[in-house]
């Protein structure tokens, strides 16, 4: 369905390449036809993942990834829909969303590719990178505190939420893999290690 899935764009060092090796992986074994998967994303660093699975794939645009992926279900629950995106769009732009999906528990996986930073854009400060912390947009410092993911999903009634980091690669592998086979809505933070920007 999908060519040039090695033409990836990512810096050569990106932890997001483990990642994707993860998600391929499950995607394998767990399921024979790849016509079952959808993969809903956008742009961005780690948002061109959609482009290197081959599966049916999606490019939303920012917040509406939901309404999308809400009618997709709907539409066929024998889909399996996966969402991947990263921090700044999912716990800054569209956070509203995030929590009543939580409380809808719609059998969606959500996966971020949370690298602290805005990638992308070389560096500024997101809703999760730490306090104090000096960025392309905080000269001195960053002078509020990040988010906590889990806890912002589990104060929303998520069943599924967990945080890990994507050095911990087989730790990452088993808990995408946990994401994936939940029946209702499940949100997976991972840590991601982005050299070129996230220096902390
Ligand atoms: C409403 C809006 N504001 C600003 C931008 C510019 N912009 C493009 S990418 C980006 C940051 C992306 O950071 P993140 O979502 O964390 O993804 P990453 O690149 O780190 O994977 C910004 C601010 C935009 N596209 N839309
Ligand atoms: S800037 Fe960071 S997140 Fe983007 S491709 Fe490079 S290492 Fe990966």
């Amino acid at each position: 369905m999908r060519n040039e899935l090695n033409n990836i764009q990512w810096c050569p060092w990106c932890w997001d390449y483990l990642i994707l090796w993860a998600i391929r992986k499950w995607l394998i074994e767990l399921w024979v036809d790849k016509k079952d998967v959808v993969i809903v994303s956008w742009i961005w660093c780690s948002g061109k993942i959609s482009q290197y699975i081959d599966a049916y794939a999606a490019e939303t645009l920012h917040w509406r990834s939901i309404p999308f992926w809400t009618w997709v279900k709907l539409s066929n629950p024998n889909l399996k829909v996966i969402c991947i995106w990263w921090d700044w769009d999912w716990y800054g732009i569209w956070l509203g969303h995030f929590l009543h999906a939580c409380r809808r528990d719609i059998d969606i996986t959500y996966l971020v590719l949370d690298n602290e930073n805005y990638a992308l854009t070389t560096g500024q400060t997101s809703p999760t990178t730490p306090i104090w912390i000096k960025t392309k947009s905080t000269k001195e410092w960053n002078p509020s505190n990040p988010f906590n993911p889990v806890k912002l999903a589990e104060s929303a009634w998520c069943r599924f939420t967990r945080e890990i980091d994507s050095k911990n690669v087989i730790g990452m592998r088993e808990a995408i893999k946990e994401a994936i086979m939940h029946p209702w809505f499940s949100h997976l933070n991972i840590i991601q290690a982005c050299p070129s920007w996230k220096v902390w």
